[in-house]
């Protein structure tokens, strides 16, 4: 049987990746790429709706290939590619603009959050297409599945919706693909607002577990984090979420269940449940770290892995690009 082949992206908007998008995605990208035909691109260009410093931009390109090396992704099984380096990308986006509707994007949840809380000042019109330059993306590439959060469910539906007119209108071009939301085991909360998702744009990095923290960070991160007034260890997402979101960073990572957990530390305090799911944390975000400083000690290596990578990407994007020009009526 022909393997199915899988696209995902991430945006290198931040230094490092946290434990939720360890947890609640790049694992999963990790365990795809064996049985699939995996494309992983790192989304530069989307990242340029925020505005960033361009040496920053640069850097962060380069950490963000770097950690998925280091968590897992290998190069030799998946394509890993930058978005910027595959200009079909920017050329399709185009074709798709002028097949969507203004109203059609003027839907799309993530923008219109953005843009209420950036204002009509700081919204970029880059916010407003970003969701039709992510559909290039996946339909270059033709792939059956996208891998993504429950957040780009509507991202996705768009996707497929362009696709589907696109092959109404001028051929069948594209593949329809499916999302893959990934139903995480862990959704990870925030150490200090464990009601509140971990997220990289949190107001405050305290109870943000970075993948790039040192140990003594993430101890102090854990031996802080918010709990409650109770001293028993057990998981109830209502009463506790505190507790119940540290179970089940233990539980995702050394692979026991929740329940075996709980038991384990039936009677002990939290101080000590603290530190064990800390040193469990720290165990295999060290490995994960110092990989991603030895990649980014060799930045030609890295360059030269992503740029094979660019020009396997290449070679399947310009073809689908020149079937969907052929089809449009462009010479
Ligand atoms: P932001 O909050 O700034 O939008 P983010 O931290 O949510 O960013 P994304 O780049 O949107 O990160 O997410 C990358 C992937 O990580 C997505 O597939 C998302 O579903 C997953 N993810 C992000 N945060 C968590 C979390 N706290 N728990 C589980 N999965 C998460
Ligand atoms: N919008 C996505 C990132 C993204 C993506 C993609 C995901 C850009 N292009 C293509 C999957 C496929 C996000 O914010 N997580």
């Amino acid at each position: 049987m022909s393997k199915k082949r899988v696209l995902s992206g991430i945006q290198p908007t931040h230094d490092s990746f946290h434990l939720g998008n360890y947890l609640g995605a790049l694992k999963q990208w990790v365990a795809l790429q064996d049985d699939n035909d995996a494309y992983y691109c790192v989304v530069d260009l989307h990242a340029l709706t925020v505005e960033t410093d361009p040496k920053l931009l640069q850097k962060r390109t380069l950490l963000s290939a770097a950690q998925l090396i280091a968590i897992g992704i290998d190069p030799g099984k998946s394509t890993l590619f930058v978005q910027s380096q595959v200009p079909a990308h920017n050329q399709l986006a185009w074709v798709f603009e002028c097949i969507t509707g203004f109203g059609e994007a003027s839907r799309m949840t993530q923008f219109k959050d953005k843009s209420q809380k950036g204002g009509a000042e700081r919204t970029n019109v880059g916010l407003f297409t970003y969701p039709i330059l992510q559909a290039a993306d996946i339909l270059l590439y033709q792939p059956d599945f996208v891998p993504v959060g429950e957040d780009q469910r509507q991202h996705i539906e768009l996707t497929r919706d362009i696709a589907e007119r696109f092959n109404k209108k001028f051929g069948k071009v594209f593949n329809i693909p499916q999302a893959q939301i990934i139903k995480s085991l862990a959704k990870i909360s925030d150490l200090q607002e464990p009601t509140a998702k971990m997220s990289k744009s949190a107001t405050s990095m305290a109870g943000v577990i970075e993948i790039l923290d040192t140990p003594e960070a993430i101890l102090k991160k854990f031996k802080s984090s918010v709990t409650d007034d109770d001293k028993e260890i057990r998981f109830d997402e209502k009463l506790k979420p505190g507790i119940s979101n540290l179970l089940s960073i233990h539980s995702a990572l050394s692979g026991k269940s929740v329940k075996e957990v709980e038991s384990e530390f039936s009677g002990k305090g939290y101080g000590d449940f603290k530190s064990v799911v800390a040193e469990i944390v720290i165990e295999t975000l060290k490995p994960i770290a110092r990989r991603t400083n030895e990649l980014m000690s060799d930045k030609d290596g890295l360059i030269k892995i992503l740029q094979d990578g660019s020009e396997r990407a290449n070679q399947v994007a310009s073809s689908t690009l020149k079937a969907a020009y052929n089809a449009v009526g462009i010479i």
